[in-house]
């Protein structure tokens, strides 16, 4: 029996090591507390202290594990963020919960005012959007647990999921070239990447802004952890400007100061068509279109922001026309399109091999978020150094993808001795393994059942 080290859900930042041996069946009950304990009536929190609303991607992996769990709640799950999508067809980043204070976590309700914007639902929501995972999950959880109940649920979601699409490659492609714009680093999911600091240094702000307001995610987590005063003044002030504008996307080029093509977003809006090519299937739809708009996207990724000369791919920022020049893991990411071409295949593997990601079919830890070897690597700061499960979820599933089920085994046996030993932590120090961030993290939760329960050199869905 495979025997795992963990620490009990809602400790905080353990060292690795440090830590009981319990087997796969306790690591699974770990798994099923900490989602258990995040559910809310209609939804999973990401985490009870940092996170106390719905937010989009979160649920996409969340619905995930539940799927192992309870499959009924996956669908709920899915269901209640897309109640909240505005008729433009974006989901919006944070579903707020009406019944937690506005104080509970900023910036909140109160802030977006998206009840006075046309088109935004009755429900209080961010007006931001977050990587495109949801078609990919629902096909995954879908897959994870067929029935006649989950079939029905996919229908309905699907012409949902297909208007998200089209919001995202319409309205949202700003540089006319057939790939998304993010607004903002919050809709990149990986907010203070090293991949935006040059973007966001040109955006006018000063830290003195912040006295009018109340960070409270300094209040749950180390304030050297998170990102600084002055780069929340920028993300006030890039909210501001869209805010300002009611949320609309028309004109952006002329008008707003953070616009950029962000790898792991776009790659989620192929795969995204790949996975809804199959749902298409399933429920008598037409696939075609879905698997034409999937190779669109894979051929403009390649052509927009792959780089022959680091061999990976980068953002393309649009104020300046040039590809931002920092080697985080957003430039893996692109693995999990089906049809990425077999050139682009292989310099990723080199690329996640080498000594600043070190994938293996032997790895100590799983794939940190930013180029190991780069001066300016923060193995402490969010998204700057420390390890994350979802993004290896998507990168282990780009193996599985393109025929590496080795180092996927060798990937996904980091992931889960990694959860194993410091409990399901929101995030992890790349070398020692300690848990950071919020201690009982839905995400990990969720990610660490499905790559426990699975057959690890399986193909995937
Ligand atoms: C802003 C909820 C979210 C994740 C993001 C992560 C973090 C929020 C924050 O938490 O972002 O959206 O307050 O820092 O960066 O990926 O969805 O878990």
């Amino acid at each position: 029996m495979v025997r795992w080290a963990v620490t009990p859900a809602g400790s905080d930042t353990t060292p690795a090591g440090d830590t009981a041996p319990r087997d796969q069946g306790s690591l699974v009950a770990l798994a099923r507390a900490t989602l258990d304990g995040n559910w809310e009536h209609d939804h999973t929190v990401p985490s009870r202290t940092l996170y106390p609303h719905q937010w989009s991607w979160d649920s996409a992996f969340v619905a995930i594990g539940w799927a192992h769990l309870r499959p009924d709640r996956a669908w709920t799950e899915l269901t209640s963020l897309f109640d909240a999508q505005w008729r433009d067809g974006r989901v919006p980043h944070i579903v707020f919960n009406p019944a937690v204070a506005d104080s509970a976590y900023f910036p909140g309700p109160r802030f977006w005012a998206s009840a006075t914007v046309e088109g935004a639902p009755a429900t209080a929501t961010s007006g931001l959007v977050q990587p495109p995972v949801h078609a990919l999950a629902a096909w995954h959880a879908y897959r994870r647990a067929p029935s006649e109940y989950a079939r029905a649920a996919l229908g309905r979601l699907y012409p949902r999921l297909v208007a998200q699409q089209r919001y995202l490659t319409t309205r949202r492609d700003v540089g006319g070239a057939g790939l998304a714009s993010i607004v903002h680093p919050w809709e990149s999911g990986l907010d203070n990447s090293p991949a935006w600091d040059d973007p966001l240094a040109a955006v006018p702000a000063e830290a003195a802004v912040l006295r009018a307001y109340r960070r409270r995610d300094i209040v749950h987590a180390a304030a050297a952890h998170r990102p600084t005063d002055l780069d929340y003044a920028r993300y006030v002030a890039i909210v501001t400007a869209y805010r300002a504008a009611n949320y609309r996307d028309d004109d952006l080029i002329d008008r707003h100061p953070f616009l950029v093509e962000c790898p792991l977003f776009n790659a989620a809006l192929g795969a995204a068509e790949s996975a809804l090519a199959h749902i298409a299937e399933e429920i008598g739809a037409d696939p075609g279109p879905h698997r034409q708009r999937a190779a669109r996207i894979t051929t403009a990724l390649v052509d927009r922001l792959y780089d022959p000369t680091t061999g990976t791919f980068h953002p393309r920022d649009l104020r300046t026309g040039r590809l931002t020049p920092a080697r985080t893991v957003l430039g893996l990411t692109p693995l999990i399109l089906p049809d990425l071409p077999p050139r682009q295949v292989e310099a990723i593997l080199v690329e996640a091999g080498s000594p600043r990601f070190g994938l293996a079919e032997r790895m100590a830890r799983p794939l940190p978020s930013h180029d190991r070897t780069a001066a300016d690597f923060e193995p402490l700061r969010y998204w700057r150094g420390p390890s994350w499960m979802n993004i290896n979820w998507l990168v282990r599933r780009g193996l599985l993808a393109h025929g590496q089920p080795r180092l996927a085994v060798g990937l996904g046996t980091s992931m889960v001795e990694l959860a194993a030993t410091a409990g399901c932590h929101e995030y992890f120090h790349p070398d020692t393994g300690a848990g950071l961030g919020s201690p009982a993290f839905s995400w990990t939760a969720a990610l660490l059942l499905d790559t426990l329960t699975e057959d690890q050199g399986r193909a995937p869905c």
